[in-house]
C-alpha cells in the first residue's frame, strides 16, 4: 500500500510554490467529523506555512463526502479561487453504500477537474476502519490534509503560470 511507503507529511519544500497571491478554496464533509476536523487542520497548517493568507481561504462545510463535488462547484463559482481541496472520509461499512460515495465523490470531482479551468484535489480518505482513518489524518501515516494543501499550491501554480 502507498501509505506504508511515504508520509503523507513529507515533502520537498523546494518544490513548493509560494501560496501568497492564491485564494484557495476547501470543502470539507461533515461525516466522521473526528477525522475530516483534523484533515482540515493540517491543511489549513500547511497552506499559512506556505503564504496562502487568512483572508484568501474560505471553508464550506457539507454533510457527507457525496456532497463535495456539489459543495466545490458552489465554492469555485462563488469565491472564484486558485484551486478547491475535497476533504472527506468514507469508512468501509456493512452495506455497498462506501463503494457508491467512493464512486460518487470520485466521479463527481474529476468532472469538475474536467469542466472547470481551476483544479480540484481530491483530499479524500477512503478507508477500510477508523485506525486506518485515524493513522492518515495525523498520525503514524501523516495527514493527507497536508498532502492536499501542497497538491492545491502546485496545482494552483500551473493554472496561473507561477513556478516553485
Ligand atoms: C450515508 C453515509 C455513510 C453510510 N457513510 C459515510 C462515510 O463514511 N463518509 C461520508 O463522508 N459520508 C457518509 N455518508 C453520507 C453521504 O456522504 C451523504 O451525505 C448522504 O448519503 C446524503 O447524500
Amino acid at each position: 500500500m502507498a501509505s506504508s511507503l511515504k508520509n503523507l507529511s513529507d515533502h520537498d519544500p523546494a518544490t513548493i510554490p509560494d501560496g501568497s497571491a492564491f485564494k484557495i478554496g476547501i470543502v470539507v464533509a461533515e461525516w466522521n467529523e473526528e477525522i475530516t476536523a483534523a484533515l482540515l487542520e493540517g491543511t489549513l497548517k500547511t497552506l499559512k506555512k506556505h503564504h496562502v493568507k487568512e483572508e484568501n481561504i474560505r471553508i464550506t462545510a457539507v454533510p457527507g463526502s457525496f456532497e463535495l463535488p456539489y459543495g466545490a462547484r458552489i465554492s469555485a463559482e462563488q469565491f472564484l479561487p486558485h484551486a478547491v481541496i475535497c476533504l472527506g472520509c468514507v469508512i468501509q461499512g456493512e452495506t455497498r453504500h462506501f463503494d457508491y460515495i467512493c464512486q460518487g465523490v470520485t466521479s463527481g470531482i474529476t468532472n469538475l477537474n474536467l469542466d472547470y479551468d481551476i483544479p480540484f484535489i481530491f483530499g479524500v480518505l477512503t478507508t477500510e476502519n477508523q485506525q486506518q482513518a485515524l493513522d492518515r489524518a495525523g498520525g503514524k501515516y501523516g495527514n493527507k490534509g497536508d498532502e492536499a494543501a501542497v497538491t492545491a499550491l502546485k496545482m494552483a501554480a500551473l493554472y496561473t503560470g507561477q513556478s516553485a
